[in-house]
């Protein structure tokens, strides 16, 4: 089984993203039955969402998953959903803002994501993992990627299926905010637990 995981480069302000963190560490030893290939993803309109294309074009993975950061989540989120919508509430690393703009124009309006959402929230709960379903992943990069890696799966017809967790902060990022947060160590378990499920 081929996996693809992505995580996203520090974005507002932030000089850490655990989704990348979390990316790396499983990369230093990938579970078992799995090739992983990773990626970092830029917080950029426009080379955010080439790069994973990309990164699926040259290693066509069974599966692509990938994270993100969602400060104020209290759980991992498994997106079951994306959006034709950039409605950025802050800018990207470019500095850019963009409003009220569809992610491809005439595109569908959604897509719901292509792995087992329902599986993967058992098994990041069997791993004692906090962690719900989640009906948006937002209007900003991380909805951007998911849709357009699904429309790039639908208009070339790939076996590739696509999912998407969002990762609460970590503890260190909010400490002067009354903000929920996760440690690295417990992302690291769900999101395992959500490999070896889709792995199987
Ligand atoms: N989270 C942002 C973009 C990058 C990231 O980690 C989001 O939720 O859109």
């Amino acid at each position: 089984m081929k996996i693809l995981l992505t995580g996203f480069e520090p974005f507002g302000g932030s000089n850490v993203n655990p989704s990348l963190q979390i990316v790396r560490s499983i990369a230093t030893s990938p579970p078992m039955d799995i090739e992983l290939q990773i990626a970092m993803l830029p917080v950029d309109r426009i080379t955010g969402p080439s790069t994973a294309v990309v990164a699926v074009e040259s290693f066509r993975p069974d599966v692509v998953l990938c994270l993100g950061q969602a400060t104020g989540r209290d759980a991992l989120s498994i997106e079951r959903v994306a959006i034709n919508l950039m409605d950025y509430s802050l800018a990207d690393n470019a500095g850019v803002v963009v409003t009220d703009e569809p992610i491809i124009l005439n595109g569908p309006a959604a897509y719901f994501v292509s792995v087992p959402v329902r599986n993967l929230l058992s098994a990041v709960h069997a791993a004692h993992v906090p962690a719900r379903l989640s009906t948006t992943a937002g209007t900003f990069l991380c909805n951007q990627v998911l849709y357009v890696l699904l429309h790039h799966v639908a208009v070339n017809t790939l076996q590739t299926r696509v999912g998407f967790i969002h990762v609460p902060a970590l503890p260190e990022q909010v400490v002067e905010q009354t903000v929920p947060s996760m440690s690295l160590e417990t992302m690291i378990t769900g999101v395992r637990a959500a490999l070896e499920c889709l792995a199987h």
